[in-house]
Protein backbone atom coordinates (compact mmCIF):
# COMPACT_ATOMS: atom_id res chain seq x y z
CA UNK A 1 0.00 0.00 0.00
CA UNK A 2 1.21 3.53 -0.82
CA UNK A 3 1.27 5.93 1.55
CA UNK A 4 -0.25 8.99 1.16
CA UNK A 5 1.25 12.14 2.89
CA UNK A 6 -0.41 15.47 2.56
CA UNK A 7 1.09 19.14 3.28
CA UNK A 8 0.25 20.70 6.45
CA UNK A 9 -2.82 22.61 6.11
CA UNK A 10 -1.81 26.29 6.73
CA UNK A 11 -3.66 29.10 7.63
CA UNK A 12 -5.23 31.18 5.18
CA UNK A 13 -5.30 34.86 6.26
CA UNK A 14 -7.71 37.24 4.39
CA UNK A 15 -6.15 39.38 1.61
CA UNK A 16 -8.12 42.89 2.91
CA UNK A 17 -9.14 43.72 6.30
CA UNK A 18 -12.91 44.99 6.59
CA UNK A 19 -12.46 48.61 7.98
CA UNK A 20 -13.98 49.31 11.26
CA UNK A 21 -17.66 50.65 11.24
CA UNK A 22 -17.96 53.87 13.60
CA UNK A 23 -21.14 54.84 14.74
CA UNK A 24 -22.44 58.43 14.23
CA UNK A 25 -24.25 59.73 17.59
CA UNK A 26 -26.69 62.36 18.46
CA UNK A 27 -27.00 64.22 21.29
CA UNK A 28 -29.78 65.99 22.60
CA UNK A 29 -29.81 69.75 24.16
CA UNK A 30 -32.18 71.73 25.59
CA UNK A 31 -32.36 74.20 22.74
CA UNK A 32 -32.61 72.77 19.01
CA UNK A 33 -35.93 72.79 17.84
CA UNK A 34 -37.17 69.30 17.32
CA UNK A 35 -38.17 69.79 13.41
CA UNK A 36 -34.64 71.10 12.72
CA UNK A 37 -33.34 68.09 14.06
CA UNK A 38 -35.35 65.96 12.26
CA UNK A 39 -34.90 67.86 8.88
CA UNK A 40 -31.08 67.55 9.40
CA UNK A 41 -31.35 64.00 10.00
CA UNK A 42 -33.38 63.70 6.43
CA UNK A 43 -30.74 65.87 4.75
CA UNK A 44 -27.61 64.43 5.68
CA UNK A 45 -28.78 61.13 6.29
CA UNK A 46 -31.05 60.23 4.07
CA UNK A 47 -33.68 58.82 6.25
CA UNK A 48 -37.77 59.03 6.18
CA UNK A 49 -39.79 61.89 8.15
CA UNK A 50 -40.53 58.25 10.34
CA UNK A 51 -37.08 57.41 11.28
CA UNK A 52 -35.62 60.78 11.56
CA UNK A 53 -38.41 61.40 14.08
CA UNK A 54 -37.99 58.18 16.64
CA UNK A 55 -34.42 58.92 16.18
CA UNK A 56 -34.80 61.92 17.50
CA UNK A 57 -37.20 61.39 20.13
CA UNK A 58 -34.89 58.57 21.08
CA UNK A 59 -32.17 61.27 21.86
CA UNK A 60 -34.22 63.75 23.15
CA UNK A 61 -35.84 61.64 25.83
CA UNK A 62 -32.61 59.29 26.58
CA UNK A 63 -29.76 61.45 25.94
CA UNK A 64 -28.41 60.18 22.87
CA UNK A 65 -29.21 57.95 19.75
CA UNK A 66 -26.94 55.92 17.02
CA UNK A 67 -28.21 57.75 13.96
CA UNK A 68 -26.41 54.70 11.77
CA UNK A 69 -23.02 53.41 10.81
CA UNK A 70 -19.87 54.63 8.15
CA UNK A 71 -16.69 53.91 7.65
CA UNK A 72 -14.55 56.05 9.66
CA UNK A 73 -14.02 58.46 7.15
CA UNK A 74 -17.78 58.93 5.71
CA UNK A 75 -18.98 59.14 9.53
CA UNK A 76 -16.99 61.53 10.62
CA UNK A 77 -17.83 64.30 6.90
CA UNK A 78 -20.91 63.73 8.13
CA UNK A 79 -21.34 64.46 11.82
CA UNK A 80 -19.09 67.37 10.91
CA UNK A 81 -21.77 68.34 7.96
CA UNK A 82 -24.82 67.88 10.35
CA UNK A 83 -23.21 69.90 13.58
CA UNK A 84 -22.18 72.40 10.97
CA UNK A 85 -26.26 72.77 10.17
CA UNK A 86 -27.00 73.50 13.23
CA UNK A 87 -23.95 76.13 14.04
CA UNK A 88 -25.27 78.03 10.81
CA UNK A 89 -28.41 78.68 12.18
CA UNK A 90 -26.94 79.40 16.03
CA UNK A 91 -28.18 75.87 17.55
CA UNK A 92 -25.86 73.99 20.22
CA UNK A 93 -26.53 70.42 17.88
CA UNK A 94 -24.14 68.03 18.03
CA UNK A 95 -23.47 64.99 16.55
CA UNK A 96 -20.36 62.38 17.38
CA UNK A 97 -18.53 59.38 16.07
CA UNK A 98 -17.51 56.56 17.83
CA UNK A 99 -15.44 53.05 16.73
CA UNK A 100 -17.75 50.13 16.88
CA UNK A 101 -16.38 47.34 19.26
N1 LIG B 1 -34.43 68.59 23.25
C1 LIG B 1 -34.76 69.45 22.13
C2 LIG B 1 -36.01 70.26 22.46
O1 LIG B 1 -36.73 69.92 23.37
C3 LIG B 1 -34.99 68.67 20.82
C4 LIG B 1 -33.79 67.84 20.46
C5 LIG B 1 -33.95 66.47 20.26
C6 LIG B 1 -32.53 68.40 20.35
C7 LIG B 1 -32.85 65.68 19.92
C8 LIG B 1 -31.44 67.64 20.02
O2 LIG B 1 -30.54 65.51 19.50
C9 LIG B 1 -31.60 66.28 19.81
N2 LIG B 1 -36.27 71.30 21.70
Amino acid sequence: MPEITTAPHTKVSPKTERPKLHKVILLNDDFTPRDFVVTVLKGEFHMSEDQAHRVMITAHQRGVCVVAVFTRDVAETKATRATEAGKAKGYPLQFTTEPEE
